[in-house]
């Protein structure tokens, strides 16, 4: 055997190995952009399911929580300017009614209290909810509170002085089959002010808590608690 011949038998292998290797090593790297290219791809925008019902009909707006299970709600409800706010800490509204908006990741519903001339409620639906009730300056009709199943507490936070013969309605006990262990408790000094013939009903399974300098009035409507 010639060495130029023998040269070439013992190289040749060697240099397919290593254009095998190379090869291999380019597909490698191939697929591994291709699955890292996978990998990175974008999803559409998936929108996480909103579960609180805010609507207005004929002057009486209605928050609800509408998911079938129930969720933990921390609500809360204020007077900013001329606007009734009400926010949860967690849950999304679905949709704002006429005259709201809703901000802050569709978590505040903020409406004119203008518009709500009737009755305003707030219904925690299933779920341990906490509701706080804060200063509501201006409100122009009656307050409706539901805790629904579980075991949910109701805070008033501030003064709210009714229109006169609205009603202020807060039977956590009456709101489901099993409505669970409730509690209202009203606050340092707030003062919760019903006139004309607007009563005012408190009951709960578990307790009614007045803290100093609160205090609840009725005129001439009935108190029950
Ligand atoms: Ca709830
Ligand atoms: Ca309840």
């Amino acid at each position: 055997m010639k060495l130029r011949n023998w040269l070439a038998r013992a190289v040749r292998p060697v240099v397919s190995s290593r254009l095998n290797n190379a090869t291999q090593s380019r597909r490698s790297t191939y697929l591994s952009r291709r699955l890292t290219a996978a990998t990175l791809e974008t999803l559409e925008d998936r929108a996480l399911l909103s579960s609180i019902s805010a609507s207005l009909v004929n002057g009486d707006l209605t928050i609800s929580d509408s998911d079938a299970t129930g969720k933990n709600n921390f609500l809360s409800v204020s007077v900013s300017g001329s606007n009734l706010v009400v926010s949860d800490s967690f849950e999304t509204f679905i949709a704002a009614p006429s005259g709201g908006v809703l901000s802050n990741g569709n978590t505040t519903l903020t409406i004119p209290l203008a518009s709500v001339t009737g009755t305003l409620t707030i219904d925690g639906g299933k779920g341990t909810d906490n509701i706080s009730i804060n200063a509501l300056n201006g409100l122009l009709g009656g307050l409706s509170v539901n805790g629904g199943e579980g075991d949910d507490s109701v805070t008033f936070n501030g003064d709210i002085t009714f229109a006169t013969n609205a009603s202020l309605d807060v039977d956590l006990q009456n709101d489901a089959a099993t409505p669970g262990v409730d509690q209202v408790t009203v606050n340092n000094d707030a003062n919760l002010v019903l006139s004309g013939t607007g009563p005012a009903t408190m009951k709960v399974s578990k307790s009614i808590q007045f803290n100093p300098g609160s205090s609840l009035i009725t005129a001439n409507g009935n108190l029950t608690l």
